[in-house]
């Protein structure tokens, strides 16, 4: 399973890249047009999130045919035709297998429906009355997890939408039918996949209520998920692909067995913990400053643990779920550049796959909505109704929103100053935040200082300095919270990470960090063009030292 630390992949949401045939919806075609970009770019991989049939409840995270492309994103021979041209530039295609659930459009559900006891046994269908759920379980959206079918007189189980039914791997052939999606597009030339919230598979024998929370302790990391993925990997023979699963909730000691390579499961695993250091109580939908000292506590336990047992972590500040990384971490405003670049070279640089979200190469920022007309993302638009109902003015819940929805992250990708951003000639389905003018390829391109050089550096030293894919990480103990410093090491090359996450300079005061500051090693990277002096990191300033002997 090893080849893949020295690369990097670049995610892409195809409805928002870029759109070639005008109705405002980004395609397939639209990618095709630019890997001349993503090639000058550097990486290698290309993930792309979901572009098959789908009723697009969820953006097409709710499934309805796995084996065909929504005709809004194109055909079978665009799509051909991309992985050929990518192919060409050495870039693989990853593709998305949301396998936890399918939309409630999916043909299994239908018959399910209509009283198909084998399609029934797809998916988590439970008797019962109307007025009495199965469980007290939440759906991640908000809401109850389950769904009343009365002509069945039975519930179903959806731990997201309502659309989205959660399938029963317990099912043999449920499994049989997933590892055939794997070997079609596998047949394809498809290099490598990701999957969806692969960590929720796996449900409990007996189902019952959750006194303690909101039943996620029931399903998350479940009992058979490992000997799910193990019988995945192995019958679709993928071990030997680029494979991430996404985790959901989980712990490091399963994501350990997750991505250690003996265990013959996935490549690497997303976790999530470190995005959750604004979150007040752990609850998303409360406004917090970042708790960086808490951050910096995450990396070093994920990144020593995972390193301690031979696992392997997909690093990673944006996707199409998140905020964007600028404007929650970092400053977008006063200090937008500077913020950006030291977010880039701390996540690229730690032991890890590094994954760049489109648009934060350029430093894209959150979307800037003022009213909920705005939103299209079905998580936000749920949850501002149940702000309202828990007594949130419009204000407030729309404050909420403009810091915490999935559609920060889902704007067009901003290729030019030009009317809607050079991503359409129509209308965007989303719309774009005003800064596009400013912030897109087309002025990057020409500055030799802009975010997208410094992304292009990054990528080009993991490729030049072995140490950055392969080296070990140590965290070096800084008592500012806002200071981060690691170091990596293989054999005689020594690299030392230095990242201020705060707009106030810190003096660096442990001796290994001042001493390397001070002789013995080069400055290989800055996002300031001197200095640092006395030790000093000034404002979101990132400072990376190495050293060969
Ligand atoms: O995300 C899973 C997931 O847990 C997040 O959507 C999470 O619930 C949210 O960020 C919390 O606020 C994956 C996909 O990435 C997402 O786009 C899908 O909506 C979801 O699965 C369901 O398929």
């Amino acid at each position: 399973m090893a080849g893949f630390k020295d690369k990097v992949v670049y995610q892409i949401y195809p409805k928002s890249f870029k759109d070639s045939n005008g109705d405002g919806f980004g395609d397939l075609r639209g990618i095709t047009e630019k890997l001349d970009y993503l090639e000058s770019l550097g990486v290698d991989y290309l993930w792309l999130t979901p572009f098959f049939i789908s009723p697009q409840h969820d953006n097409g995270y709710d499934v309805a045919d796995y084996l065909k492309i929504d005709p809004r994103f194109g055909t079978m021979e665009d799509l051909e035709e991309l992985i050929k041209k990518a192919d060409e530039r050495g870039i693989g295609l990853m593709l998305d297998m949301v396998f936890n659930h399918t939309s409630t459009e999916h043909e299994w559900f239908q018959k399910a429906l209509a009283g198909s006891e084998e399609y029934m046994d797809y998916y988590i269908f439970r008797d019962g009355e109307k007025d009495r759920l199965p469980t007290n379980w939440i759906s991640k959206f908000g809401g109850p997890a389950w769904e009343y079918v009365p002509q069945l007189k039975k519930w179903y189980l959806h731990l997201f939408d309502v659309t989205q039914a959660d399938l029963n791997w317990e099912n043999p052939k449920v499994r049989g039918a997933l590892k055939d999606v794997i070997r079609f597009w596998k047949e394809k030339g498809i290099k490598g996949f990701r999957f969806d919230v692969v960590n929720l598979i796996s449900k409990p024998e007996v189902f019952e209520d959750d006194y303690e929370g909101d039943g996620r302790r029931f399903y998350t990391d479940g009992r058979h998920v490992h000997e799910f993925l193990k019988e995945l990997v192995r019958d679709t023979g993928i071990e030997d692909m680029v494979t991430v699963g996404e985790m959901s909730s989980t712990s490091l000691e399963n994501c350990i067995r997750y991505s250690n390579p003996k265990e013959k499961e996935l490549s690497m695993c997303f976790n999530f913990h470190h995005l959750k250091v604004d979150y007040k109580n752990g609850n998303k939908w409360e406004l917090a400053e970042p708790d960086f000292a808490a951050l910096k506590e995450l990396f070093r336990q994920w990144q020593t643990g995972m390193q301690n047992a031979d696992g392997w972590n997909a690093v990673f500040w944006c996707n199409h779920d998140q905020p964007r990384v600028v404007s929650r971490f970092g400053d977008d405003r006063k200090y937008w550049k500077e913020s950006a670049k030291m977010l880039a070279a701390a996540i690229h640089l730690m032991r890890g796959t590094p994954y760049i979200y489109q648009g934060e190469e350029l430093g894209m920022t959150n979307a800037g909505y003022r009213s909920i007309g705005q939103y299209r993302d079905v998580e936000s638009l749920n949850y501002y109704e149940i702000l309202l109902k828990e007594g949130k003015t419009t204000d407030e819940a729309l404050d909420i929103l403009a810091g915490r929805s999935r559609d920060n992250g889902r704007t067009p990708m901003q290729w030019s100053g030009e009317d809607h951003a050079g991503f359409s000639d129509a209308e965007p389905w989303i719309g774009l935040p005003e800064n596009y003018r400013v912030i897109n390829v087309r002025e990057e391109e020409k500055d030799e200082d802009s975010i997208l050089a410094f992304y292009k550096k990054l990528i080009r030293l993991r490729k030049e300095k072995p140490v950055i894919a392969e080296g070990n990480i140590e965290f070096i103990d800084e008592e500012d919270p806002g200071l981060m410093v690691y170091q990596r090491s293989l054999g005689t090359e020594k690299l030392l990470v230095l990242c201020n996450f705060r707009p106030e300079a810190v003096r660096v005061k442990s001796k290994e960090a001042l001493a390397a500051l001070t002789g013995g090693y080069d400055k290989i990277l800055g996002n300031y063009g001197d200095g640092p002096e006395d030790g000093t990191l000034r404002s979101y300033e990132a400072v990376v030292l190495y050293s060969v002997s």
